[in-house]
C-alpha cells in the first residue's frame, strides 16, 4: 500500500517536472527571440518560429496589472492610464507607426528608457511607489507622451 502510494506520487511529480521544464524552454526561446540579434541566420530562425505572437501575453501575465498600449500617429494610446500604487505594472507597448519620434518610452522617476521597435510588443515593468501623476513619454523631453495616474 505504502509502496504504491509512493510510486504514484513520484510519477505525478515527474509529470509536473516535465511540464515545468517544457514551459521553461518556451520562456527561454521567447527571450532569445526578443533579443535583437540581427543577421541572416537569426532572421531565418525568426521566420520559422510560428508561435512568436503567443509568447508576449504569457510573459505579461506574471502578476500585477497589465496595460496594453500602442504608439500610433496620435501618440501613445491610451495616453492616460490609471494604475495602483505598490502593485507591479506591466506595460505592453507596441509601436505601430514610424511617423512620430516616439521610438522609446522614458519614465524618469523609475530610470526606465526602453526602445520600442516597430510592430513588436515590448514589456516594461515597474512598481509605482507613490501616488500621483507620473509623466512618461518619448526620449526628447516627453514631447509625445502621457500620464500614469498612480492611486
Ligand atoms: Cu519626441
Amino acid at each position: 500500500m505504502t509502496h504504491i502510494e509512493m510510486t504514484e506520487t513520484s510519477s505525478w511529480k515527474q509529470k509536473l517536472f516535465a511540464g515545468i521544464s517544457a514551459l521553461t524552454l518556451i520562456g527561454a526561446a521567447a527571450c532569445a527571440r526578443a533579443a535583437d540579434n540581427p543577421g541572416p541566420k537569426a532572421d531565418s530562425k525568426k521566420a520559422a518560429a510560428k508561435e512568436a505572437p503567443k509568447d508576449a501575453p504569457k510573459e505579461a501575465a506574471k502578476g500585477g496589472q497589465t496595460v496594453q498600449m500602442k504608439v500610433t500617429d496620435k501618440g501613445f494610446e491610451p495616453a492616460t492610464v490609471t494604475v495602483k500604487k505598490g502593485e507591479p505594472v506591466t506595460l505592453v507597448i507596441t509601436r505601430t507607426t514610424d511617423a512620430t519620434c516616439a521610438t522609446d518610452i522614458v519614465i524618469d522617476d523609475y530610470g526606465i528608457k526602453t526602445a520600442l521597435p516597430l510592430n513588436k510588443p515590448v514589456t516594461v515593468t515597474f512598481t509605482p511607489k507613490k501616488a500621483g501623476d507620473l509623466a512618461y513619454g518619448c526620449a526628447m523631453g516627453k514631447m509625445i507622451g502621457g500620464v500614469l495616474k498612480v492611486q
